[in-house]
Formats: C-alpha cells, sequence, structure tokens
C-alpha cells in the first residue's frame, strides 16, 4: 500500500429498498451542540463524507448516509445528522429505522424505546420484539391544501404541501401512472414539479424549500393503501415509501377527515415494499405520525481512503 491512508467505518442497511449508510467513526471534529447547531461544523470539516462515501466509485446516488453522534440530551441514545448526494437532509426516517437496526447490530441497542436527536426534533424509535421498527415522528402537518403550480411539459398540476420532517409536494391523480417501468418518466415529472415549484416561489412555512416530490397511486396489491413515488433532492428516487413523506401523508388524511386516531395507513413504496402509519392528533391540524418499517443490516466495511488515489474522495462531479 502506498501514501497516508485515512480509515471510516460504515455500517450500510435497507430499509425497505433504501440504503442507509451509518458512518460509525473516522470522521473530523464538527463541534458540540444540538444536532441543528452541528450542521454548521459538518459543512465545514465532514462535507466531503458526501462525495467520499455515497459517490462513485465507493457508493451510488440514492445512498443516503447517517452521521452517528452523541447527544448532549440525556434522555437521548445518539443524535444523528443525515445527508445524501446532494447535500444536508433534515431528516430521514428510513434512515433512523436502519439506525436503530445498526446500533442492535453492534450489541448498543436492544429490543424497546429509544430516543434519537435529529436536526428537526427528538424522535421515539421503539425497536419491535419482532424486529420491525416504529417510528414516532416529530409533529407534522398539511400547511396548504389545492396548490396548483404551472409545469413546463405537463401543464397545470395540483398538490398539498406538508412537512413529516422534510418539506414535500404531494401529488393525487396527475403524472404518469405509477409502476416500476415508469421510474424514469416519473423521476422527469417529480423533478420538472420540483423546479417548478422553485421557479415559482412556492415552499413551506417560513420559505422551507420543497425538497421532496411525492406522486400517490392506487395500492399495487391487498398489503397496502396507495402506492407512492418519492422524488429527493439530489434526482434520485427513494425505493421506500419514504417516512417523511408517509408521515406527511398522514398529516394530509388527516387534515381531510380521512385518517381517524386508531386507524393505520399502509403506504407501498414504487417497489411494493410498505410502511404502516398511524396518527396522534396535536393541536389544530398537527399531527405525531407513527410509522413503522423493516430494515437490515446489509455490510459493516472499512473505507480507505489512500492519498495516491486520485479518487479517494469520490468522483467530483
Ligand atoms: O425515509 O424520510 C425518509 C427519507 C427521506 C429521504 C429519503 N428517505
Amino acid at each position: 500500500m502506498s501514501g497516508k491512508l485515512q480509515r471510516i467505518s460504515v455500517i450500510d442497511s435497507h430499509t425497505e429498498g433504501e440504503p442507509t449508510r451509518v458512518v460509525m467513526d473516522g470522521v473530523p471534529d464538527i463541534g458540540g451542540g444540538t444536532m441543528r447547531e452541528r450542521l454548521s461544523g459538518f459543512v465545514e470539516n465532514a462535507d466531503f463524507l458526501r462525495a467520499a462515501l455515497l459517490g462513485e466509485p465507493r457508493g451510488f446516488e440514492a445512498m443516503v448516509g447517517a452521521l452517528l453522534c452523541d447527544s448532549e440530551l440525556e434522555e437521548c441514545e445518539c443524535g444523528v445528522i443525515f445527508f445524501n448526494n446532494a447535500g444536508l437532509l433534515n431528516h430521514c426516517l428510513h434512515g433512523t429505522i436502519g439506525l436503530v437496526k445498526t446500533l442492535e447490530f453492534i450489541g448498543q441497542i436492544t429490543a424497546g424505546e429509544h430516543r434519537i436527536e435529529t436536526p428537526v426534533g427528538i424522535v421515539t424509535a421503539t425497536l419491535n420484539p419482532e424486529g420491525s421498527v416504529t417510528v414516532a415522528n416529530v409533529p407534522s402537518y398539511r400547511y396548504r391544501k389545492s396548490v396548483v403550480v404551472d409545469v413546463p411539459g405537463w401543464g397545470e398540476i395540483m398538490g398539498d404541501i406538508a412537512w413529516g420532517g422534510n418539506w414535500f409536494f404531494l401529488i393525487d391523480g396527475f403524472g404518469p401512472e405509477l409502476s416500476y417501468d415508469n421510474i424514469s418518466m416519473l423521476s422527469d415529472f417529480t423533478l420538472a414539479v420540483m423546479d417548478a415549484l422553485s421557479s415559482a416561489g412556492i415552499t413551506g412555512e417560513n420559505g422551507g424549500r420543497i425538497d421532496h416530490v411525492e406522486v400517490f397511486g392506487p395500492p399495487p396489491d391487498d398489503q397496502s393503501d396507495s402506492r407512492n413515488f418519492v422524488m429527493c433532492p439530489g434526482g434520485q428516487y427513494d425505493r421506500s415509501p419514504c417516512g417523511t413523506g408517509t408521515s406527511a401523508k398522514l398529516a394530509c388524511l388527516y387534515d381531510a377527515g380521512k385518517l381517524k386516531p386508531g386507524s393505520i395507513w399502509r403506504q407501498s413504496s414504487i417497489l411494493k415494499t410498505v410502511f404502516s402509519g398511524r396518527i396522534e392528533p396535536l393541536e389544530g391540524n398537527r399531527v405525531i405520525p407513527i410509522v413503522t418499517g423493516r430494515a437490515w443490516v446489509n455490510s459493516q466495511s472499512v473505507m480507505i481512503m489512500d492519498q495516491d488515489d486520485p479518487f479517494a474522495f469520490g468522483i467530483a462531479r
């Protein structure tokens, strides 16, 4: 071997098809404070992880990274900062499920309730005895309903804007048919919607960027109530039903009077994998979404950055 080597340990999993790469150690100091406060330290000192760990030649663009952190909050098992090919994510629920299974894999936790600090708040994750994970998410709500945006090449598209830990534009009844064969067309459509929202200055509350677009269609079978296709920032679609997207959907259904406390909503992904969800009502139209899914650890590795390797930190785009 040549040159100076930097090593970073990771554990990979997938949650209902969507990959998560948890960064265990080997990362520069990003400072202390809340997870929200540490985001600037991540951008300054650890942003290279995105290309190095998620990009080629080591990773692939659909991977979501999760930097495991200590939390300064007494009640929290740990903290986590999520990132993808395009930048930092506010939150990621499939990644939270993957993180919980990773902590179980390394022997840090067993079945039961565990609080995890994310940049948008504390979530309570329950590792269930049979292996699934249930996450009580951050408060979620529908912000605006029936918003119309003119999408070049697609015409006027109507959707709701909702918060589920990320900002979503939720579309039902417009766009290509939801089938696996249509992924390329669904990607074009949802990316065009995202661009059109941004050009029209349509945002979440307080100017929050809508960086996820979610399209709904009929369930593919009797295992779910609906199928979705979710486009994430960075141009990759979610292989899982998207946990923050399912949370946004649950909030919209509740606000529309279509989901009562105690009822279960089963959300299928484009791959036909399913998250099941329910809500606990808060004040007004806010809810705590409670989402259950499965994840499997599928790799544990040490990434090696050799200073003589021209692509040690990924192939710059
Ligand atoms: O499951 O919340 C989620 C998520 C966000 C982006 C990718 N997955």
